[in-house]
Order: C-alpha cells, then structure tokens, then sequence
C-alpha cells in the first residue's frame, strides 16, 4: 500500500496498518490524513476564554505595524501576546496537573501501605525512604520503619496543599540553580496552589502581561519536575523497589497467540504492579488453561509499560501510536487502561475485533469499555476480577489474527541511582567517571531525549534519527516515554549498540562500563530522574555550578501532549537548551516566541527552541554542547560526524 512507510518507520506498525485497512478498522492514521489541524489553533492565536469569542488573533503581517497590529486583538483587548502566552501556560498548567494528580494518588497508597492498610502495596526500598526522609527533614533516630514512612506520607501529602514556602525538594537542586529561582521569584509554594493561581491567571481579564504569564508558567512548570513527578518518582521506587538494570523485549512481537494476551496501558504504576503479583497465583493460570490457553500474557504499553519493564522486565507491546496496532493483531483479550495517553478511539478498534477495554480510574470512563474501578484497599480482588474478564474473552478471538514477528531486546532500569552505582561501584557510588570522561572529551555531552510519538509526523523517525546522530556524535543519550521506546525498537536498547552506532568515544566508555549508548531512566514522570542525574553531575564538580553549565541538551521530537511542554518548561526553567520537534504551539505572537526562546537565557540561563527536522535538531544541540565545553574550558576541536546515506544502510545493515 503506497503511502504507508510515510506513516511509521517501524515493521510491525506499518504491518497492522495493513491489516487495519484490510479489516475495515480505521486508525489513527487514517484520520491524520482526513483532519488537518486547526492553523489558527496550532499557533496558539485562538482565544476560548470567554463566550464573546473564541477569538482569533493570528499573527501580524509583516507589513503591519502601529495602529494596523495594534487592532488585532480580540474582543476584550487581548493582544495577540497574551492570547498565545495564556494558551502556553494553560498547556503547562494541565500537563503539571497530570503529573501532580498521579502522584497524588501513588501518595496516598503510599501512605496506606505505610499503615499496613493496603494488602499487596508494602514498603521496599528502605535505603530511598531513609534518603527522602533526610530531604523532608523527617526525625529518624532510632524510630521504626513504619514511624518514618507515616511521616514521610504525610510530608509528601502536604506538599500538594502547601499554601506558602517552598516544595521541600528545591533543595535537592545544585545551589546556584536555587539562588536563580529565588531571584526571579519562581520557586514554587504547593503543587495544586500553583496549578489553581496559573488557571487563575490565565482566566478572561486577568494577568494581561504576556512575560508575567510565562514567568508564573515556569512556577508551575518547576512544581512538576521538582514536585509533583519527583515525588511520584520517589515514592513509586520505595514502594516497588529503585530499577536497577534488567532485560525485556519490545514491540508487538510480544503478544502471544496460545496465551491470553493482558495490555496494561495508561501511567499509574499501581495498578499494573498488583497485576504483576496475580498474574502468577496458580489459580488464575488454571483459570487460563481451562479456557485452552497456555498461560497469560501480561505486556505493557506506553509508559504503564516502562514503568513495569524497568521494574520486573514485563514485554512491552508499545508505544503510543501503537495502542490501536495491539487491538488490530486480533489477539489482545483485555486492554486495562487507567489515565493519559489513552485514545478514546481504542473504543471503536476494539469493536472491530473481540478486545475487552476496561477502564480502571475512577477519574477517567471511556464511553463503550467496561468499567472495573481500582481500589487500593481491594487490589488483588481487582486485579483478579480484570484478568478473568481478559480469561473469559479468550475463546471470543475471531479468524482474522496475525501477530507481527517484530520484538527487540532491551537492557533497562537506568535509575539515578543505579547510574550512580555502575559508575563508581556498590561501595563508592559516584558520577566522577561519567564527569572525567566528559572532561576528557571521550563524552561529548549528555542529551535528554523524551516524549510521545504524534500522528503528523511519521511514527518513530524524527526521535530515532536524533538519537542515532547524537550517540554518533559521542553524545549520550537519556530516554523516558515513548521516546525511549523507540530506541529500544531499534536495537540502540543495548550494551552491544554502543559499538556498532555510538561514537568511538562514547562506545569506549559503555564497553568500560557495560552500559548501552542510550539508557532508559524510565516513564514521562522520571523525567525527574534526569533532573537528579544533572544535579548528582554539577554536584560531582569540575562541571561548572549549574544545570546550566553542563554540556547538555533535552529534547522531545514527536511531542504531542500537554505533559510535554510541562516538562520541557520545567528542563528550560532548570537551565536546559530543549528542542521541540512537529510544530510549534506560541508562533502565532513573535514577542511569546522570542522570549522562550532567546530572552528566558538571560534569565533562567535555559531556553526553547523549535526544530522539526532531527538533523538540525542534533546540530542546534551539539553546537549548545560544545559552546559549553568551551566555556567551562573543556573544548577540543573536533568535527560533527556526518554520514551520507550510504554510510548509514551499511550500519543498520551490519
Ligand atoms: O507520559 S511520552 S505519548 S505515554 S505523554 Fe504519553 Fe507522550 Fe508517550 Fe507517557 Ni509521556
């Protein structure tokens, strides 16, 4: 079918696209192709705060000035500025709001596992609570175990009603990162004070100056990655144990056709953590003998799916464009779905074939799927009730079954922690190797590359591509989301990927330590986990002082949620240079657009930058790495290795 290799660069997706269209199902795709977005929307320009609009106020024309661009407001007055820096905020607003309220949640768990409340969920990761207990100024003494983590709970439930101070966390930033914050007035009071004041702001008739928005957009933004995802992160490690390095399989591959195929999918890692226990009680495997079935087959998919990989080495079918590719093999006897991330459409995909889809939030009900809601205090009965309905809908599976062959290994688990651990070793844990050997140039620089995958872009290649030219480029790489996803697909997942795509440099460093060019620190939420790993480095010293100063970028290729640009404001606000890729949501006020991405360098020493193609993208990243080197006086002259097209087939093909 022509056409489809624009649309994804992975087999086994463009196979079940294939199949779709055979099958009569629509995808995803079919509808990128039919439904252009919206221009006025795509740059931010459409002003729905009130019922006199929605307002359009695209940008000016070049040959407008004075009076001419002065009229193009809306109704209210709004400027064309402030239209496009409330609809930015709003985006930073409701990504840190789905951060905040999943961590919220993994809180109070946390908290009732803490009081031996909830059955299945205990504490497992001694060493982390001790460490967060230090961080929330927690008494340790000689009090128990349970006395710490009741406090902690605590502490970490009050952080998101904090109404004055600062999030206890800020502290974990290097020192002069603080000092800017506390400058600009930006360290964020509490997680849900901060999400309320932003959506405040932002309502008809309020904060009417486009920079005052943004500066209270990065508050916000700072009370997700310091705050809301980094507890979620914290807490999650204690509960289910920190990751340390193990190995799974990727992509759809994994379903099998003589089991009962289980995709847990969605971002709170409780629920699939309980389903991870039953599904090995013998009386569910009978269960699924007695239907005819081997076994059952939990797999994972988007960042549920990273979040058991990196703790229990679960497959993982996918990631987000291939939550309808799961449905479409025909095999997949239950999809469990909790928040984000979560297609509407995979209601109508699943009509097409037998898949039961159930939802499991009491926050989020998908019209037409069956609703099985989690309870903590009831977990394994849950877990139970769901894999039965999956167990059940075994012997439903229709004719039309086709599994694509396609699965990659992957070493996973890159915690902090654990980098910690690799590097200097159990007894002197340390990231001095990983800052030598970017001081001696053999590690050109670390990148943090993350986020989605989005329809309007072909599936996979704009982040697989940065990637490839980054490590090329003896550049590390740090992955979560699906993005990381995508680098295990195509095999960069690897010790042994290191010597056949890094640079020589970096590829002598992994083979010394055993650690693959690209290194998955996990779901969307552990992006704190790069924010740690950037402190634990200036921290180590010889680095500069700050995030800042450090030879290092962040990007997300293929963003589509609003999550993204929570996190991305929270990198730049941290002092990170991030590059977008697909489109760009503040082209529409040039004043917006300049101050994120020029102006926010003097203030935050951090800034945006938007860049769809992958080449340029490395390029604009490795220029900002090698201007650092060069300001911390680490520079040595060396070209950007460029590989014509040729070059690049003999690697894939070797
Ligand atoms: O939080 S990377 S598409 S799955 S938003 Fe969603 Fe984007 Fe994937 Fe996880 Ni993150």
């Amino acid at each position: 079918m022509p056409g489809l290799e624009k649309k994804s660069i992975d087999p086994a997706t463009i196979q079940m696209l294939k199949k779709a269209q055979a099958d009569g199902c629509e995808t995803i795709f079919d509808r990128a192709d039919v439904m252009k977005p919206c221009p006025i929307g795509a740059e931010g320009s459409c002003c729905k705060q009130c019922a006199m609009g929605p307002c359009r106020v695209p940008a000016p024309k070049k040959k407008e000035t004075g009076v001419e661009k002065a009229k193009r407001t809306g109704l209210c007055g709004a400027t064309a500025e402030t239209i496009s820096a409330r609809n930015f905020a709003r985006m930073v607003a409701a990504g840190t709001s789905a951060h905040a309220d999943h961590a919220r949640g993994v809180t109070e768990v946390f908290l009732a596992a803490a009081k031996g409340e909830v059955p299945g969920f205990q504490i497992q990761d001694e060493q982390k609570l001790y460490q967060i207990a230090m961080d929330f100024g927690v008494e340790m003494g000689d009090r128990s175990i349970k006395e710490i983590a009741i406090d902690v709970g605590h502490k970490a439930l009050a952080e998101f009603g904090r109404q004055e101070g600062e999030l206890l966390f800020i502290k974990r930033a290097p020192l002069k990162r603080q000092e800017i914050w506390r400058n600009l007035g930006v360290i964020p009071r509490g997680i849900d004070r901060e999400v309320v004041e932003l959506l405040h702001r932002t309502h008809m008739g309020v904060d009417q100056d486009y920079r005052d928005l943004l500066i209270s957009a990065a508050r916000c933004s700072l009370a997700d990655g310091w705050g809301g995802s980094m507890i979620s992160t914290e807490l999650q490690d204690v509960l289910f144990g920190t990751p340390v390095p193990v190995v799974g399989q990727i992509n759809l591959g994994v379903l099998k056709i003589d089991e009962v195929n289980v995709v847990v999918h969605g971002h709170e890692p409780l629920l699939p953590e309980i389903l991870v226990q039953v599904v090995q009680d013998p009386e569910i495997q009978k269960a699924a003998q007695k239907v005819g079935a081997k076994g059952i087959n939990l797999v994972g998919m988007c960042c549920s799916a990273n979040e058991i990989l990196m703790r229990h080495g679960i497959p993982v079918a996918g990631n987000f464009l291939q939550q309808e590719m799961a449905i479409v093999t025909g095999v997949v006897d239950a999809m469990v779905v909790d928040v984000q991330c979560v297609m509407q459409s995979l209601a109508q995909v699943a009509k097409c074939y037998h898949t039961k889809l159930i939802t499991t939030s009491a926050k989020a009900k998908i019209d037409g799927a069956i609703h099985i809601e989690f309870e903590e205090h009831n977990a394994p009965n849950i877990a139970k009730k769901i894999l039965l309905e999956a167990i059940q809908n075994f012997k439903n599976r229709k004719p039309n079954v086709e599994i694509p062959s396609e699965t990659m290994d992957t070493v996973v688990g890159f915690s902090h922690e654990t980098i910690n651990y690799l590097l200097g070793g159990i007894f002197r844990a340390s990231y001095r190797p990983l800052n030598d050997n970017i001081i001696n140039g053999r590690i050109r620089g670390i990148a943090g590359v993350v986020g989605c995958n989005n329809a309007r872009v072909t599936h996979d290649d704009p982040n697989l591509t940065l990637i490839k030219e980054l490590i090329k480029n003896d550049v590390i790489v740090l992955a979560t989301g699906c993005s990381a996803m995508t680098a295990g697909k195509a095999g960069l997942l690897t010790p042994e990927a290191a010597r056949k795509y890094a640079g020589d440099g970096l590829a002598s460093v992994c083979d010394a330590v055993g650690i693959p060019p690209v290194l998955h620190m996990g779901a969307c939420i552990d992006n704190s986990r790069i924010l740690m790993a950037a402190t634990a480095v200036v921290k180590d010293g010889g680095l500069g002082e700050d995030i800042s100063d450090l030879p290092a970028a962040g990007a997300a290729m293929e963003w589509m949620s609003e999550k993204a640009i929570a996190i991305g404001q929270y990198f730049v606000a941290s002092g990170v240079f991030t590059v977008f890729g697909v489109t760009w949501p503040t082209t529409g006020s040039e004043e917006v657009t300049k101050l994120l991405f020029e102006e926010f360098e003097n203030t935050f020493k951090g800034k945006w930058a938007f860049e769809p193609d992958p080449y340029q993208a490395a390029k604009l990243m490795i220029e900002h790495i090698d201007k650092k080197r060069k300001t911390l006086g680490i520079d040595k002259a060396r070209d950007r290795v460029l590989f014509d097209m040729a070059k690049r087939r003999e690697l894939d093909a070797a």
